[in-house]
């Protein structure tokens, strides 16, 4: 496969919900979306990278200049055997994982296209549908929040991820908990604390939760450990988990006993492949996280959730929670917790021109030398 010619989007997305997580609140999304052009196919990623480097290290703006500085020139006019192939033409840089992910992921769908095959099998998916849930942003009443779990219960989501931070913590969990004794519940605190707040994971252990997602810092495997080994319920890392390598310290640690992948934290469909393999040898589940994807990057998600040991419920619901209008065509909506693959060559979705130019900020064209 040739790599022909590259688009390159910024867009700007109104959520339909304010999300507020321990790291801040989010009522938009500015996002990088890549087409990759090639043999009369096209194949489409998105960034998850924002505006400010909030979640990991990389931002929009430096992903934009090191995709049209560096890292779309390396593979434009070149021509790759496969994917992975094309992923070792950006090994010499280092880090940048979101940014090289988006050149790797739209790789992916371009060759699964051009071969006419969907993405799952290329990938060796082994189903059609994967079991999703939600994931819930700090509400500004406990009310409230009880409220939205009981509706997304009732909608069929396997499992309802609370966002916690200190101070809003083991109150709304008791809350919830109480008003649904058996519902399937998690908390995610992105980094917000320290080992000696270790207290508070011992109370939370009372609320059976599924699993207490990334609660310290996110270079600390360390002290995970270390609260791994004073608590009962399980540990799910999230930021600290950058690749095969790093999820391997954290297995081998008992830093984490679950472990959210998402595919462009891990640098695209072959690294969130391998941590995948990894951590099924260590019998240890994944799930597919999110990051408040548009069409595009959620169909890469649920392609990628098809893996044998995504056996627990993914934060990929229905994209009609999030956007009034999407980026694709095609609707991806859960039915009883289950999201099912779309169907279809590549990612299975088609991008909406209308809904491109409404949302568009800036385009980039970029070919072979220029
Ligand atoms: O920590 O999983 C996270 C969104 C943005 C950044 C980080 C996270 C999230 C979510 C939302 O939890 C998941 C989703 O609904 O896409
Ligand atoms: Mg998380």
């Amino acid at each position: 496969m040739r790599i022909e010619a590259a688009e390159l989007y910024t867009l700007r997305m109104p959520l339909k919900f304010r999300f507020e997580t321990s790291f801040g609140v989010q009522t938009e999304r500015v996002l990088l979306l890549l087409v990759l052009k090639g043999e009369g196919a096209e194949g489409y990623a998105e960034g998850v990278m924002t505006p400010l480097p909030l979640f990991r290290e990389e931002t929009l703006a430096g992903a934009k200049e090191l995709l049209e500085s560096a890292l779309l020139p390396r593979v434009l006019g070149k021509r790759f055997l496969s994917p992975e192939d094309l992923r070792l033409a950006l090994d010499a840089l280092r880090g940048n994982r979101m940014a090289k992910a988006m050149v790797e992921m739209a790789a992916w769908d371009l060759f699964a296209r051009a071969q006419g095959v969907p993405l799952y099998q290329l990938l060796g998916g082994v189903r059609k549908e994967v079991p999703v849930g939600v994931s819930l942003g700090i509400q500004e009443s406990v009310e409230k929040t009880i409220e939205l779990v009981g509706r997304y219960l009732d909608e069929g989501y396997r499992r309802i991820k609370l966002k916690i931070k200190p101070g809003w913590d083991v109150a709304v969990v008791q809350a919830v908990r109480e008003a649904y004794p058996d519902a399937p519940l998690s908390v995610d605190a992105n980094s917000a604390y320290r080992l000696s707040d270790y207290r508070v994971f011992q109370t939370l252990d009372d609320f059976h939760l599924e699993y207490i997602e990334q609660p310290l810092h996110y270079e600390d495997l360390a002290d995970h450990a270390k609260l791994q080994a004073r608590i009962q319920t399980p540990l799910c890392l999230d930021e600290s988990i950058v690749s095969k390598e790093t999820a391997r310290a954290a297995l081998e640690a008992d830093a984490t006993r679950v472990i959210n992948v998402k595919v462009a934290r891990v640098g695209g469909h072959a690294e969130a492949r391998r941590v995948h393999d990894l951590a099924w040898a260590f019998g240890i589940p994944v799930w597919m996280g999110g990051m408040l994807e548009t069409g595009v990057g959620r169909a890469h998600a649920i392609h990628a959730a098809t893996l044998p040991n995504y056996t627990l419920p993914g934060d990929t619901s229905s994209a009609s929670r999030y956007w009034e209008v999407d980026v694709v065509n095609e609707p991806l909506e859960a039915k009883g917790g289950l999201m099912p693959v779309p169907e279809g060559p590549g990612i299975g979705v088609t991008l909406n021109p209308d809904a491109l130019e409404r949302y568009t900020l800036d385009r980039s064209e970029l070919r072979p030398g220029v």
